[in-house]
C-alpha cells in the first residue's frame, strides 16, 4: 500500500469559534492551525479564508494573504483553497482563488442538499469551474458529496470538461442531506474510480473516525480538521486541528500503514514534473 496522506481541513465556512473556540479566523490563527496539522503529519492543508469577524469569504486577496502566510510557515505542505466556499456563493466569487495559481484546488461535483441549505454546483458551473482548471493548470481535488456526483465528474473527464488522469477524489460522506458515511457507500464509490486515481476520504461529525480508520485500512487517505469534525472523542473537544491530525497518525501506526511526508505525498499525487 502507498503511504498514507493526510489532508487537515483546518476550518471550512460553516464551524465558528462558538462551537470550538481553535477554529482559526485571522491570518496568525490560520497559521496556527495549519503548523499545528503540519507538524502532527499532514501533508496536505485545505484552506478557506474568513473575515477576522469569521465571515466566510472567497476574496481573492484574503486567500493570497492567508496562502503565503501559510506557505512561508510550512513551505513543503500542499494548500488546496476551496473552491467551494459557502453555500449561497455566486460561481464567480468562488473561483477566485483559482487566478492565484494554486498547483491543487477543490472542484465539487454535483448539487446537494447542505444541512438546510442548498449546496449549488449545477453544469454550467461545473463546466466553468473544469475550464478555469484546465486553462490554469491546477490539479483538482474532486470533491464527491452524493454517489451521483462520481458519475458526473467521470463523464465529464472523458468529455474533456475537466482535468483528467490520474484523478484525486475526495468522499465526503456524512453531510446532513447527503449520502451517509458507511463503509458500504465508501466501497461503492472506491470500487468505480479509473485506475490509477487516488483517493480520500472525510467523515463528516461522527462519521469522522470509522471514515479514517476505513480509509487507512482500505488504502486510501483520509481528511480530518475542524471543516469536518470539532470532536477527539464524543464530549471531548480537539484543542486544535493538530490533535485531531496526531489521532490519524496514531491510528495508522496502530493498522500498520505509514504516513507520507509532504514530498512523498506530491509523488502520490503525481504533482512532480
Ligand atoms: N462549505 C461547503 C458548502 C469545498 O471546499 O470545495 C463546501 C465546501 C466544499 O467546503
Ligand atoms: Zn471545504
Amino acid at each position: 500500500m502507498e503511504k498514507l496522506i493526510i489532508t487537515a481541513a483546518i476550518c471550512g465556512a460553516e464551524v465558528t469559534k462558538e462551537h470550538n473556540p481553535a477554529v482559526p479566523y485571522t491570518v496568525e490563527e490560520m497559521v496556527r492551525e495549519a503548523k499545528s496539522a503540519y507538524d502532527a503529519g499532514a501533508a496536505v492543508i485545505h484552506v478557506h479564508v474568513r473575515h477576522d469577524d469569521g465571515t466566510p469569504t472567497q476574496d481573492r486577496e484574503r486567500f493570497r494573504v492567508v496562502l503565503d502566510a501559510i506557505k512561508a510557515a510550512v513551505p513543503d505542505a500542499i494548500l488546496i483553497p476551496s473552491t467551494g466556499g459557502a453555500t449561497g456563493m455566486t460561481p464567480e466569487e468562488r473561483l477566485q482563488p483559482t487566478e492565484l495559481m494554486p498547483e491543487m484546488a477543490t472542484l465539487d461535483c454535483g448539487t446537494c442538499n447542505f444541512g438546510d441549505d442548498i449546496f449549488v454546483n449545477d453544469m454550467p458551473t461545473m463546466r466553468a469551474f473544469g475550464k478555469r482548471m484546465i486553462e490554469n493548470n491546477i490539479k483538482p481535488e474532486y470533491e464527491c458529496f452524493e454517489i451521483g456526483h462520481l458519475d458526473t465528474v467521470l463523464d465529464m473527464a472523458n468529455k474533456g470538461l475537466v482535468p483528467g488522469a490520474p484523478m484525486q477524489f475526495n468522499f465526503v460522506l456524512g453531510v446532513a442531506g447527503c449520502t451517509p458515511a458507511t463503509v458500504e457507500n465508501l466501497a461503492f464509490l472506491v470500487n468505480k474510480i479509473p485506475a490509477g486515481s487516488t483517493w480520500t476520504v472525510t467523515g463528516v461529525g461522527r462519521g469522522a473516525w470509522p471514515m479514517a480508520a476505513a480509509g487507512i485500512v482500505m488504502g486510501g487517505n483520509v481528511r480530518v480538521g475542524f471543516e469536518d469534525n470539532i470532536y477527539l472523542e464524543r464530549g471531548r473537544k480537539a484543542k486544535s486541528n493538530g490533535e485531531l491530525v496526531e489521532k490519524v497518525v496514531a491510528l495508522a501506526k496502530l493498522l500498520g500503514r505509514e504516513v507520507a511526508t509532504a514530498d512523498e505525498a506530491r509523488e502520490i499525487l503525481g504533482l512532480k514534473k
